[in-house]
């Protein structure tokens, strides 16, 4: 996450690098999406950098041009991790251990005895816990400008308190949430066209949004796990997720997201869920 993690440096002005690991995974996706509908939904992407045997991703910084921006982070999809953990039987104990301080209740007596869980476990645990599994997006952290992130957002789940803590971030900018909603429909109507998108599923991607109380954006980054489709395999990513499908629900998190944003325009003084 841009503004929270060690892993980006300033670079030039207006550049940045990311720390990248090294299958490539993220510099092939941002290679490919320089060429796609998609290019001006994503942070330009200049060049892949190896520097003292780390790789890294030489990008716009998304920040450059706001004054005091606030920031949110907005991880994609009703699927968080690959299909490859459903077979990763590694049970690790950091993870239950990050399981244990969010949810005391949540270990089974099995896993109580052995204290450890698999990634597909804690993965899913957190898709649960959140608004990840029923609506395709979930808050994951936020800055305003003068105050520390906000990070503890493990179990914002329903759609009022989605709500409450956007309007918050949008700090009571009627004219943001108008500009968002209606770059996030640009960004549907792009995936729609793209043949990137088309051709691959979007694993643990995150929407980041910007704003500075007058001019707003949002950009889809974080692509170390936007994995080419085997061949022959197409999603629409919509439908329900089982095992060999790839589906990653994206379009289910965009959708609900617009619908969120939309809803926190009406509901100013009593919001549904
Ligand atoms: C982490 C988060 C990351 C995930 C990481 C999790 O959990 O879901 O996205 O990395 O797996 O531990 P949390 O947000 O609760 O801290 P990937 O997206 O790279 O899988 P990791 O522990 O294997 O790095």
């Amino acid at each position: 996450m841009m503004f929270i993690s060690g892993s980006f440096a300033p670079a030039g002005p207006g550049t940045i690098w990311k720390k990248s690991s090294p299958d490539r995974v993220e510099i092939e996706a941002y290679k490919k999406l320089m060429k796609d509908p998609l290019s001006s939904m994503v942070p330009h992407f200049y060049k892949d950098v190896e520097y003292n045997n780390e790789y890294f991703i030489e990008m716009q910084d998304l920040l450059h041009n706001f004054k005091n921006p606030a920031v949110m982070d907005i991880k994609m999809g009703t699927r968080t991790f690959l299909e490859s953990e459903v077979e990763n039987a590694k049970a690790r104990s950091d993870l239950y251990e990050k399981m244990l301080k969010v949810d005391p209740t949540a270990p089974t007596a099995e896993e109580l005895e052995t204290k450890a869980i698999t990634k597909l476990r804690y993965m899913q645990f957190r898709e649960n816990l959140s608004s990840s599994a029923e609506l395709g997006f979930r808050i994951e952290g936020f800055k305003v400008h003068g105050e520390e992130p906000t990070k503890d957002l493990k179990c914002l789940k329903s759609r009022d308190e989605i709500c409450r803590t956007m309007k918050q971030f949008l700090n009571g900018s009627e004219k943001v949430r108008l500009l968002l909603i209606a770059r996030l429909e640009n960004l549907k109507a792009k995936l729609e066209k793209s043949t990137f998108f088309r051709h691959h599923e979007v694993i643990g991607s995150s929407i980041l949004i910007i704003h500075d109380g007058k001019k707003a954006g949002a950009w889809m980054i974080d692509f170390a796990k936007t994995l080419p489709l085997p061949e022959g395999v197409t999603t629409d990513h919509r439908s329900k997720w089982c095992n060999g499908n790839h589906e990653d629900g994206y379009l289910t998190g965009l959708d609900n997201l617009i619908h969120v944003l939309k809803q926190c325009g009406k509901s100013r003084s009593k919001s549904k869920s």
